[in-house]
């Protein structure tokens, strides 16, 4: 998907994505960026974000509206839930939380172009993991997105303090129960850049990295 972290309706699809435990690479496209909207109007004659390619059923779409109903569609079988219709509503909800963060992640800071792009774990509402996200878009670094949203109520809360007392378990034969196998925890936001062999936990420490690997 190209998109904007910013843009109210980039988010609406992105919580869509996170709601239907999808990943998906996401092609940053910040404001003043020319890297990947160049590409987009190159291939198919459109500046317009979110533009999404399914490359399992060779679908492609530029709004909102028609992302979100395919997605829900195709991958759940069932309509999208109104807090996800592209309506005024939700437009208005939308554009608030970027407001709230001052608009962070909207605009292109230069920086080099990795060779591969990078892999995020990540859910979208996730506070921890949305700076990383912004970083991610300015620097106009691409990704895969792997969702981890939450699936129970054990899950609710930071990792070192969840709400429910005891052990924590994820759901078995699912990605959290992959990387609770993995990693002894489950824990967003991780980034893993295939071009350093970094792994790393810890949002501030992420950022800081992004922006001394890649920032010009
Ligand atoms: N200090 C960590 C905190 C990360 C954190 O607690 N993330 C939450 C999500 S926002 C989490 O992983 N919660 C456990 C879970 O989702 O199961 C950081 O800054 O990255």
């Amino acid at each position: 998907m190209y998109g904007n972290e910013v843009d109210p309706m980039c988010r609406l699809v992105r919580e869509a994505i996170s709601e239907l435990n999808l990943d998906v690479l996401i092609i940053p496209c910040p404001k003043g960026g020319d890297r990947h909207i160049q590409q987009l109007q190159e291939m198919y004659s459109t500046n317009k974000i979110p533009f999404l390619i399914d490359k399992n059923t060779q679908t492609i779409l530029n709004s909102a509206s028609e992302i979100i109903d395919y997605l829900y569609k195709h991958y759940a079988n069932s309509s999208a839930p109104i807090r996800l219709r592209a309506n005024i509503f939700n437009y208005a909800s939308s554009t608030s939380a970027s407001l709230l963060r001052w608009n962070a992640g909207k605009t292109k800071q230069s920086a080099l172009e990795p060779t591969d792009p990078l892999v995020l774990y990540s859910f979208e509402s996730s506070p921890y993991s949305r700076p990383v996200r912004e970083t991610l878009c300015e620097l106009e670094l691409p990704y895969l997105l792997i969702n981890l949203g939450k699936q129970q109520f054990g899950e609710l809360g930071p990792a070192i303090h969840r709400l429910s007392p005891g052990e924590y378990t994820p759901l078995p034969k699912t990605k959290r129960s992959a990387f609770f196998a993995e990693h002894g925890t489950v824990q967003v936001p991780l980034l893993k850049d295939p071009n350093t062999d970094v792994d790393m936990f810890e949002s501030k420490a992420i950022v800081k990295y992004l922006i001394t690997t890649y920032a010009l």
